[in-house]
């Protein structure tokens, strides 16, 4: 293994409940109710998907012109700036500064794949910026998760083949889209929901380079 690629929201952050509130209130003033378990299908969906999802629930995706759509989703990137301005180091998931300086110690290179436009800005928040050798920039893909192209840019900007890379991931998107780029998936949350990723953990509490390392061996043995 010569490289872990990480997804943020949900592996090294939680800023699904700060997504959610700022979509809910979208949500709210164009007369559109979206609950916790609606809220699930966002989970590493881009921006612009995601509002398409919401007024699709809501019947209206058809009343909004292109330019609209994106100055609404531009208005709740500004509600959720303003939520996740708070962030600070005490918000890193457990588990994930220990495992972060482990990698390091073991000379393997970090990535964030993240369909999150505001990575950048939330590892600053975090004060862990400084662990991560390149962060890819959705806007320069074609195709968002579940398709491979994210995970593939991540390990083209660490200049690693994409066999030796581990990915990290919450949402079962992000775990397709790590099988698509022929990588070890990681997945981090509940195994009923990400059942189609090599290995289950379920807690960030869990993650240690033995045992990413020893998922990379095992898939590298079976095939
Ligand atoms: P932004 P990940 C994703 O991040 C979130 O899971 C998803 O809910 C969000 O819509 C997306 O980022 C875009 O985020 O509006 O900040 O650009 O899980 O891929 O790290
Ligand atoms: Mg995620």
């Amino acid at each position: 293994m010569k490289a872990v690629i990480f997804d943020l929201d949900g592996v090294i952050t939680d800023t699904a409940s700060y997504h959610f509130k700022a979509w809910k209130q979208l949500a709210a003033s164009l007369e559109i109710e979206m609950d916790e378990q609606f809220n699930e299908q966002l989970k590493g969906i881009s921006r612009i998907e995601s509002l398409e999802k919401i007024l699709a629930k809501g019947k209206k995706l058809d009343q909004y012109t292109e330019q609209e759509i994106h100055q609404l989703a531009q208005q709740k990137n500004e509600v959720y700036k303003e939520l996740i301005n708070g962030l600070t180091s005490a918000d890193i998931l457990p588990g994930i500064l220990p495992f972060l300086q482990e990698l390091k110690e073991n000379s393997i290179k970090i990535a964030i794949a993240s369909a999150s436009k505001n990575a950048p800005f939330i590892l600053e928040k975090l004060e862990i910026n400084q662990y991560f050798d390149t962060i890819v920039d959705p806007d320069s893909l074609k195709k968002g998760k579940p398709a491979p192209d994210i995970f593939l840019k991540g390990a083209e900007q660490l200049f690693v083949h994409s066999s030796d890379c581990v990915g990290i991931e919450d949402a079962p998107a992000g775990v397709d889209s790590i099988n698509a780029a022929s990588m070890v998936s990681i997945g981090v949350g509940s195994s009923d929901q990400l059942r189609k990723a090599d290995v289950v953990l379920s807690s960030t509490e869990k993650l240690t380079y033995e045992i990413v390392n020893q998922a990379w061996k095992d898939h590298c043995n079976k095939s």
